[in-house]
């Protein structure tokens, strides 16, 4: 027995007492087999060793509990001694970072239309031709595709030119009714004042049974979403053309700088165009498989709404990272 007090006594770590308390303590172990052994020794000496076994076990008890509270103990010592923090040092004066105006003016807008129980849906930068062009009644050698400069990869894959095709891959993979919104970034080899290389839009659709979407309900919607985002606006369309809606129409809101007097920004004439819209072309329809429905979808660019609502001059800051402009979102 003597060896197994040494045992626990010397215990390096609770694991190690763990062995020990199972060789000493469990179903198989010393004790369990002293016990045994005693069931064959002469029954006069039997109540003696059975007395001197009982002590021995509390004996051996009380040493391992006194040793695990030890080792307990000093675990817990190394680990507070490992984690511990200096809080006498100095801090550096560290600035609170905030959401790029962009994705800030993004949120708000996804905020807007989530509300009005559109789903939300991402899909891929990286395109191929028939669900960036083909499917929205764009066929090859079309003119509209001149519309939008295109980055090609080799295979006739190419960089999403709008998010379109979020609705198209939609169309193709659930039934209708549909009722969504695609932000992300787009591409398009386009660089001067008022466009850069990659921006981002959030483009709607909704599609319902035939006869159920009017334009009237297109009207309401952008209405009610442009007075949100910029309060109290005056709100036009005007006929146009897009190859994916017929009718077409772009959405100019009064001036939010002139208040409608007119003013450089707005060319002086009262009007900024903010979004494109119209009734889903029956050809788009028709490259998806739907039949028997009626929607309405739009478009806009989230740069441009940053710039309006934040009153930003020039399109190419938004990219420019600098720390100057950034700072006064925070
Ligand atoms: C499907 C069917 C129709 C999306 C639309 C516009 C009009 C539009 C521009 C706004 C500014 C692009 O970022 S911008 O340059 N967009 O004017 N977009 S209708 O129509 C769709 C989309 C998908 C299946």
């Amino acid at each position: 027995m003597k060896e197994w007090y040494n045992a626990i006594k010397e215990a390096q770590s609770l694991s190690k007492l763990e062995e020990i308390r199972i060789a000493v303590f469990g179903k198989k172990g010393v004790l369990a087999a002293e016990f045994a052994k005693m069931k064959s020794a002469p029954k006069e000496q039997k109540s003696q060793i059975a007395k001197e076994l009982n002590e021995h076990k509390s004996a051996l008890m009380n040493e391992f509990t006194a040793r695990k509270i030890t080792l307990q103990t000093l675990e817990l010592q190394e680990a507070m001694k490992a984690e511990a923090i200096d809080v006498s040092l100095y801090s550096t004066k560290s600035e609170a970072g905030a959401l790029h105006p962009v994705m800030e003016t993004m949120d708000r807008i996804v905020e807007y239309f989530s509300s009005m129980n559109f789903a939300v849906k991402t899909g891929n930068m990286v395109e191929d031709d028939f669900n960036n062009f083909e499917a929205l009644n764009l066929p090859k050698y079309h003119p509209a595709r001149d519309m939008q400069d295109t980055f090609y990869f080799k295979d006739e894959m190419l960089l999403r030119t709008h998010t379109s095709p979020v609705q198209i891959r939609t169309m193709m993979s659930t039934k209708p009714p549909i009722r969504m919104i695609a932000p992300g970034a787009v591409f398009r080899r386009d660089y001067d004042l008022t466009h850069t290389p990659m921006f981002h839009q959030i483009e709607g659709l909704l599609v319902d049974k035939e006869g159920e979407v009017s334009f009237a309900n297109l009207k309401y919607i952008l209405e009610d979403f442009l007075k949100y985002m910029f309060g109290d606006v005056d709100v036009r369309f005007r006929p146009s053309f897009f190859p994916f809606t017929e009718p077409s129409a772009e959405v100019d809101i009064s001036c939010v700088f002139c208040k409608g007097e007119g003013c450089r920004v707005c060319s002086h004439t009262g009007w900024l165009e903010v979004l494109g819209c119209g009734i889903v072309d029956p050809n788009v329809f028709k490259a998806v498989d739907y039949k028997d429905v009626s929607g309405y979808a739009f478009g806009l660019g989230v740069e441009r709404f940053a710039m309006l609502i934040h009153q930003i001059g020039d399109l190419r800051s938004l990219f420019e990272g600098d720390i100057k402009l950034l700072e006064q979102f925070r």
